[in-house]
């Protein structure tokens, strides 16, 4: 499957409901009228895109009538996707081989953290490089074996202390242990976390710190993974982890048979920060670097 039928097929509820509602608009007039555009703007706010992403994207549809004169349903389509488009940034992480790029996955409970360190890990190893996951999620009880299971499935080696044990000492044996071994990559899982709860976002916190003193020379890329069935929560989830944790991308997951899938929108437009990779399933290859054009042109009708 190309990478725009994955798209394609994964927001296909979203743009469903967006497709109906443009046709039922339209319908007779093939024109867009104020009315149709307040009637638009609600869509996307219902498609999860976010009020303001919503507002922003109207506006400009307005202002692109205003000053061509064209109320044509493609007129209006383009700019839409335009102006959508501008508000995501995507950024493809690409680890060199030879130089330790650790991967610290951070977000709320169940979002996906676990499977995507596996997708990564199963990537890495794809392109040749040396991948080690530490299991930093000691707090559930079967997130450690969750960890080593995945391990074995995608031949990585996993990092492991007890269930209990502090996450920073995970982390300090995993970066020890990839430096002995001259990996690439580091992939540590952390446990799910509510955004609102201090102590953990603290321990967070600590694991940085950890990381700064022990690999000061290793590309960190902080990243936190969103399930793109949350809705607007999502914005509050990136701005209190970004405060506590300085995150340096998103993932965006369960893109596959969400009709939320305006999401990825709302939080890139609100947070600004990059999207990197999309997750489509449960699967260990159901991995996408993110592609902005490519999820828009998903994400509306074909005009
Ligand atoms: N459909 C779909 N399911 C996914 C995707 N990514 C993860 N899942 C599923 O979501 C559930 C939770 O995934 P985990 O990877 O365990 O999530 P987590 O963030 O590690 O969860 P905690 O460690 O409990 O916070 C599992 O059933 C996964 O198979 C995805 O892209 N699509
Ligand atoms: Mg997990």
């Amino acid at each position: 499957m190309s990478f725009f039928q994955k798209f394609k097929e994964g927001l296909s509820k979203t743009r469903d409901f967006i497709t109906a509602q443009i046709n039922r608009m339209a319908a007779g007039f093939g024109v867009f009228d104020d009315d149709m555009l307040d009637e638009l703007e609600m869509t996307l706010v219902q498609a999860d895109c976010g009020v303001t992403a919503s507002m922003e994207a109207i506006d400009a549809v307005r202002e692109y009538i205003r000053s061509t004169g064209d109320t044509s349903r493609e007129g209006v389509l383009q700019t839409l996707a335009e102006t959508l488009r501008a508000m995501m940034v995507e950024k493809h992480l690409d680890p060199k081989p030879g130089e330790l790029t650790i991967f610290l996955m951070v977000g709320v409970n169940g979002t996906g953290k676990t499977t995507t360190s596996a997708k990564m890990a199963q990537r890495a190893k794809n392109n040749g490089l040396r991948v080690i996951m530490a299991a930093a999620d000691t707090f559930r009880a079967a997130a450690v074996e969750q960890l080593k299971t995945w391990g074995e499935r995608t031949q990585t080696a996993v990092i492991a202390h007890q269930t209990g044990s502090d996450p920073a000492a995970v982390v300090f044996d995993a970066i020890k242990s990839a430096q002995a071994r001259n990996a690439d990559i580091l992939i540590i899982d952390t446990a799910g976390r509510l955004h609102t709860k201090k102590n953990l976002m603290e321990e967070l916190a600590k694991i940085r710190r950890v990381i700064g003193r022990e690999a000061p020379d290793a590309v960190l890329e902080t990243l936190l993974v969103i399930d793109a069935t949350t809705g607007q929560n999502a914005i509050t989830q990136a701005r209190a982890f970004h405060e506590s944790t300085p995150l340096t991308g998103l993932v965006i997951t369960k893109l596959d048979g969400s009709a939320k899938g305006g999401v990825a929108v709302a939080v890139a437009r609100e947070t600004g920060l990059p999207i990197c990779l999309a997750g489509f399933g449960e699967q260990v290859d159901d991995l996408q670097d993110f592609d902005a054009d490519l999820f828009v042109k998903a994400l509306l009708p074909e005009s």
